[in-house]
């Protein structure tokens, strides 16, 4: 009896003129001869690669060949099966067996699927080990059915990392009586696992307690969580002492990797310095990095009363170096509010923004979906940021919205350039009841004989709406 057997053969030193791959007559060229074995007529059944690499545990699943070589005789079958290696079932894969079967005459390479799991941790690479035992032929064991390779390894390339946390900014700038400056970490290349480091304001020209709080911590970064902040808060005194700065630090990461900039200066600017002309720009209200054009700002309501936040929304990605697609809300000082989280955003520009009494947004804008639901130019957003099914204008807008007007009892005016809404003929402009439908009590015929840009409500006096 024998065995499948391995040649290793080599060409080199090409001679008359002759050139090997490579381009020079000295270049050594390989391959690898494999004499089958045909000793045994029923073949040999091997797995088809010691070693089987995935790419990713994002993969969905790992195929294994197994082959039946040197022979074909007689019908063949032999038992799989997945064993733990560094790889856990079920935590890294799912453990699976079975049985391959090859009928007579039959030498095609059979496969099974190892399923992988997708779990969020943080592993490195993982083995599952992979055996064939139970050889037959003809439904009666048959040791010498089994070649050489019984026994494989299955490695899992995980897709998870920590990350790597950093500041937003490479520098920021605060006013001496603006008070508690929030300073954003964000964490990007990873969002498995838990993970912390620590943060510090260190003396530079300002100094702790007298020029900003003394302030340190620990920011602990959850899975999925993108971003943390932090606060500083100014001491505000009374004489002209001019820019003081200090230095900001994030150290003695846990998990994480530092990333840059993870040392920032926060320059105090003294508010008796300079004066503040009338029509200057608010410099309580800083520059919230936005990274592209906001075409609308609302007011946040809440209970009625504007309560300060903007809510942002135009043709951006991010804001403050986080992601918000489109839709944003700002703090009264400028800062992102995260509280406000629209998820995917509007997968299209917001041109046009309204904010209902109980806080609810309406935007339109030329968008086809938002958080990845049909939403054809209009949608209205809960106080939070997530989409509001409550209002739901079907079909929609079948051209982009420009303006929106909100009238006293909620319903909603828009116009644009559609000529459709909901397939209902409404050229440019439109009025909707709170639930998204189309009020057919609102109808302008023919409309406008081009887009509308802008709508406003008239409100009555001293008479009753019908
Ligand atoms: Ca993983
Ligand atoms: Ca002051
Ligand atoms: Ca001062």
């Amino acid at each position: 009896m024998q065995f499948d057997r391995n040649i290793g053969l080599l060409l080199t030193n090409a001679t008359g003129g002759a050139a090997l791959p490579g381009g020079t007559p000295t270049t050594v060229a390989t391959a690898t001869l494999t004499i089958l074995d045909d000793d045994f007529p029923p073949g040999r059944i091997n797995f088809s690669e010691i070693t089987y690499n995935t790419n990713s545990e994002a993969d969905g699943f790992a195929t294994i060949t197994v082959t039946r070589t040197g022979g074909n005789s007689g019908f063949a079958s032999v038992q799989f099966q997945t064993l733990d290696g560094t790889a856990f079932s079920p935590r890294d894969y799912l453990a699976t067996n079975g049985v391959l079967t090859w009928n007579s005459g039959a030498n095609t390479p059979q496969t099974f699927q190892v399923p992988l799991i997708q779990n969020g941790l943080v592993t490195g690479p993982a083995t599952v080990n992979l055996r064939l035992f139970d050889p037959r032929v003809l439904g009666n064991p048959s040791s010498t059915l089994l070649g050489f390779r019984t026994n494989a390894t299955l490695v899992i390339q995980d897709s998870d990392s920590y990350g790597a946390v950093a500041f937003s900014q490479s520098f920021y700038q605060a006013d001496e009586n603006g008070g508690l400056v929030t300073i954003t970490v964000v964490r990007a290349a990873g969002i498995a696992g838990t993970g912390s480091v620590n943060f510090s304001a260190n003396p530079g020209t300002a100094l702790p307690g007298t020029d900003y709080t003394p302030t340190n911590g620990v920011l602990v970064f959850h899975p999925g969580e993108l971003s943390k902040t932090f606060q500083v808060g100014m001491i505000d005194n009374s004489a002209q002492d001019g820019n003081r700065t200090l230095n900001l630090t994030l150290s003695n990461p846990t998990n994480l990797a530092l990333g840059l900039p993870f040392n920032v200066a926060l320059t105090i600017i003294d508010d008796e310095s300079f004066n503040e002309p009338a029509g200057s720009a608010d410099v309580s209200f800083r520059d919230p990095l936005v990274d592209g054009p906001i075409y609308s700002i609302a007011l946040q309501k809440t209970n009625s009363v504007t309560d300060g936040r903007v809510i942002i929304a135009g043709d951006f990605a991010t804001v403050n170096h986080v992601n918000r697609s489109r839709l944003a809300r700002l703090l009264t000082n400028g800062v992102l509010d995260t509280s406000f989280d629209p998820g995917s955003g509007a997968d299209g520009p917001i041109r046009a923004t309204a904010v209902q009494a109980n806080g609810r947004l309406l935007i339109g804008g030329s968008f086809t979906q938002v958080a990845n639901t049909n939403r054809n130019g209009i949608a209205r957003l809960t106080p939070d940021g997530r989409l509001d099914n409550a209002f739901n204008p079907g079909s929609g807008a079948d051209n982009p919205v420009f303006a929106l007007v909100l009238q006293p009892d909620a319903k909603v005016l828009a116009g644009g350039s559609f000529s459709k809404f909901n397939s209902i003929t409404r050229p440019g402009i439109v009025r909707l009841n709170t639930n998204g439908s189309v009020d057919l009590s609102f109808n302008a015929g023919s409309g406008p004989n081009d887009s509308v840009y802008a709508v406003a409500f008239k409100r009555r006096k001293n008479r009753h709406r019908r």
